[in-house]
């Protein structure tokens, strides 16, 4: 089965609440980051917790491995169950993040390819095959990989296995939720659940697709 998760991009606390509530009854976990955490700060979490799902700290940490363990003890020690992190910044970080993660009995997960055309620039074929495989050297949980590439991702999941693909660029940003459905663990999907007119409608019909 893939799982859905929410990429809650929202900017208040009040309107993150309210599509969580709306849509919660057909989602899988729910993915915050700088724009909801800047917006209402880290005690969001603690809100978010209520709905009792697992809640993914989106920072794409990017730090020294000193840096990137004290990030990685705040999102912890806030509730959540997961981190991404980069993994350009070598074994060092993307270990601290893990680390951290495994301690605390939650999950990290490695940025790969990125899912917009400019990811291309720098993190196309060859280097994401080598943070794939960093990702798995690091005893990662899993990584992020483009539903805007599926071809792409079907390469990724040759070098890392059974651990999990979750895999944003669903909807707004072109991807095919049946195309990429079958190929990775976790659809990301944001705006269009959180923009939609009943995004609880919207959630419903990305969680058909999970049993492709
Ligand atoms: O469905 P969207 O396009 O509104 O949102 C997609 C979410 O996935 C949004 O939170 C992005 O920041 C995130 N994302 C990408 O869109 N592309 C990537 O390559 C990586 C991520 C991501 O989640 O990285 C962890």
């Amino acid at each position: 089965m893939t799982e859905l998760m929410l990429a809650l991009d929202v900017l208040t606390r009040a309107e993150a609440m309210d599509i969580a509530e709306k849509t919660y009854p057909y989602i899988d976990a729910i993915k915050i980051g700088y724009p909801l955490v800047l917006g209402s700060g880290l005690s969001v979490a603690r809100d978010l917790a209520e709905f009792d799902l697992p809640l993914i700290a989106d920072f794409k940490v990017a730090d020294i491995p000193n840096t990137n363990r004290l990030i990685a003890e705040h999102v912890f020690e806030a509730g959540f169950s997961g981190i991404i992190t980069q993994g350009f910044t070598g074994r060092d970080s993307v270990s601290a993040c893990v680390d951290v993660a495994h301690n605390a009995g939650g999950k990290c997960y490695v940025v790969t390819e990125m899912s917009h055309p400019g990811a291309l620039d720098f993190m196309g074929e060859g280097v994401a095959e080598r943070l794939a495989e960093l990702a798995v050297e690091c005893n990662a949980d899993g990584i992020i990989a483009p539903a805007t590439r599926p071809e792409r991702v079907k390469a990724l999941r040759q070098i890392i296995g059974s651990k999990k693909i979750l895999s944003p660029g669903v909807g707004a940003q072109g991807g095919s939720a049946e195309e990429i459905a079958p190929l990775i663990d976790s659809m990301i999907v944001g705006r269009s659940i959180y923009n939609s007119e009943d995004p609880a409608k919207a959630a419903q019909s990305y969680s058909c697709v999970r049993d492709l």
